[in-house]
């Protein structure tokens, strides 16, 4: 049995697509981030990033398993599944190498670019173009990487598409078109098409804020520092 700690986001869906493919048994804790849950003491003992998605996995000889990071959660249960990670080393390489790039390129400037459109729209143009062109050079970069491959890793579908399609997914509301890359626009609809990816996209939906963020929600989210988790901790 593993836990599962989610809020329907991108970040979160990620996680909640590979545990869809692989039927694993697993229980959902919501974590409300405009609610500030992610600063539970009990929750940053197993997230000290303040960061969902997050798991426990119980199913483990000796104390469960904690893992923060949604591209080591997906490692962890790749490897301990031995399921869509490729067979040989050369593949594995290449899965880690499109992990690595998604959660140090392609996640950070969607996410900030994410925030420019949805929270703080036409208050810092400068910021807002710097990641919408970072945003459309990462969809570049998968382009070229999927020209003659039906998926990011050669011919296997693999957790290197799990984790790079979320992001994709939500092109259109992040004021970026797909329209001149064929690639992954034909990419995009054969993950869409899976059912277990629908599974995961919906997982939550009906706990999912519609409309603004209040201003409490905005200072849960916005308004972090140091202090905010040693706070939290200490109360
Ligand atoms: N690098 C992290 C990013 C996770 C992340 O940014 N999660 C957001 C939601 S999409 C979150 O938990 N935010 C809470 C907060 O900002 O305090 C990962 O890939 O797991």
């Amino acid at each position: 049995m593993l836990d599962f700690y989610y809020w329907p986001t991108p970040n979160g869906w990620k996680v909640a697509i590979l545990l869809e493919e692989l039927g694993l048994d697993y229980t959902t804790h919501p974590v409300n981030i405009g609610k500030g849950d992610q600063f539970k003491p009990e929750f940053l003992e197993i997230s000290p990033n303040n960061r969902m998605p997050a798991i426990v996995d119980h199913d483990v000889a000796g104390d469960p398993v904690s893992v923060f990071e949604s591209g080591a959660i997906m490692l962890y249960l790749a490897e301990k599944t031995r399921r869509f990670m490729g067979d040989d080393p050369a593949e594995r390489r290449e899965v880690l190498e499109w992990l690595f790039w998604q959660v140090g390129n392609q996640g950070p400037m969607a996410g900030q670019l994410s925030h420019f459109v949805n929270y703080a729209p036409g208050e810092n143009p400068y910021s807002h173009t710097r990641y919408a062109k970072e945003y459309d050079r990462c969809i570049g970069v998968l382009e070229r990487r999927l020209e003659g491959r039906k998926w990011i890793v050669g011919e296997k579908y693999s957790i290197a598409d799990m984790i790079c399609w979320p992001w994709v997914l939500i092109a259109k509301p992040l004021g970026a078109s797909l329209d001149i890359f064929p690639n992954v626009t034909r990419w995009r609809k054969a993950v869409k098409e899976r059912p277990a990816v629908q599974r995961g996209v919906d997982l939550g939906k009906d706990i999912r804020r519609s409309g603004p963020p209040s201003d409490q929600e905005r200072k849960f989210l916005f308004d972090q520092d140091a202090s905010t988790a040693q706070k939290a901790q200490a109360s």
